[in-house]
């Protein structure tokens, strides 16, 4: 870790061999205090390998491995444990693949200062969704509408996997409580997040589709969120949510 940086980049990658090397470089170049964290679930495509070589040559890249695919979610909470663990005041978490374009970020840390999680936002004035097919927009936004409604959220891009988290919020989380270990995450988190009062602001930006290797999300993953949405919804009815989670008393 460089001593002085203040942000942690997590990017959970699976077979992302064609993007991490110009990703990372990307975002070492923007020039802002930050180090990459990349948790790689042993790709058979070698990008832990590509992951190694870039971390021995730059101390601000490391690499968690871990042993085969494990889930998008339960990556994501490995690298907000170690953001939490390595004192860094925020942690972005970002896909490998330039759908999350880096050039977004300053602007990001810089909604940061006054809030606990920053959303990169589709959905917002502004943001938008570049070269996608219509059945992979029709099915976001009524993922989106559907989390939004179920889960009485005033978020609107719910789904969005692109946020700047502030750490010292994200103590108020039980993260190891989160059951969602796939795409279901991003869903379940926002609603924690939320629920314990966390200040929550939107950035937009443009997404657009990935630009090397291959989609991992399944129809599984579509199923798994829907499920998601229902159980948090009568957890809460039934008060069953993590302790940290109850809403604030104002
Ligand atoms: N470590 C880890 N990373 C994952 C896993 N599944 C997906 N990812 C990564 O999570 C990010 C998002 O996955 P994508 O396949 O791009 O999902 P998506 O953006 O919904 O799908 P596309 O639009 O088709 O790219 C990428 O960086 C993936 O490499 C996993 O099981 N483990
Ligand atoms: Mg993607």
């Amino acid at each position: 870790m460089s001593a002085k940086s203040d942000i942690l980049v997590v990017i959970p990658t699976y077979n992302e061999a064609e993007n991490i090397r110009q990703l990372a470089e990307q975002l070492l170049a923007l020039g802002l205090p930050l180090d990459v964290l990349i948790v790689d679930d042993n790709s058979p495509d070698g990008t832990g390998r590509i992951a190694d070589e870039m971390a021995a040559s730059d101390e601000r890249i490391r690499v968690l491995h871990r042993e085969g695919k494990l889930g998008l979610g339960t990556a994501y909470r490995a690298g907000l444990k170690d953001a939490i663990a390595g004192k860094y005041s925020f942690a972005v978490t970002m896909d490998a693949d330039f759908s999350h374009d880096p050039c977004y970020i300053p602007e990001i840390y810089k909604a940061a200062c006054d809030r606990d999680l920053v959303i990169g936002s589709r959905y917002v004035l502004h943001g938008g969704v570049e070269n996608w097919p219509l059945r992979r927009r029709i099915l976001s936004r009524t993922a989106n509408a559907v989390a939004r409604l179920v889960l009485r959220l005033r978020v609107a891009d719910c789904t969005a996997g692109y946020r700047c988290y502030r750490t010292s919020a994200l103590s108020r989380i039980a993260l190891d409580e989160i059951r969602s270990n796939g795409y279901s995450f991003l869903e379940e988190m926002i609603y924690l997040c939320d629920r314990a009062g966390f200040r929550i602001g939107e950035v937009p930006i443009i997404f657009r589709d990935r630009r090397g290797g291959e989609s991992k999300i399944s129809k599984s993953e579509i199923y798994k969120a829907m499920w998601t949405l229902l159980r948090l919804r009568w957890q809460s009815l039934t008060g069953t949510l993590p302790e940290h989670s109850k809403p604030r008393k104002i």
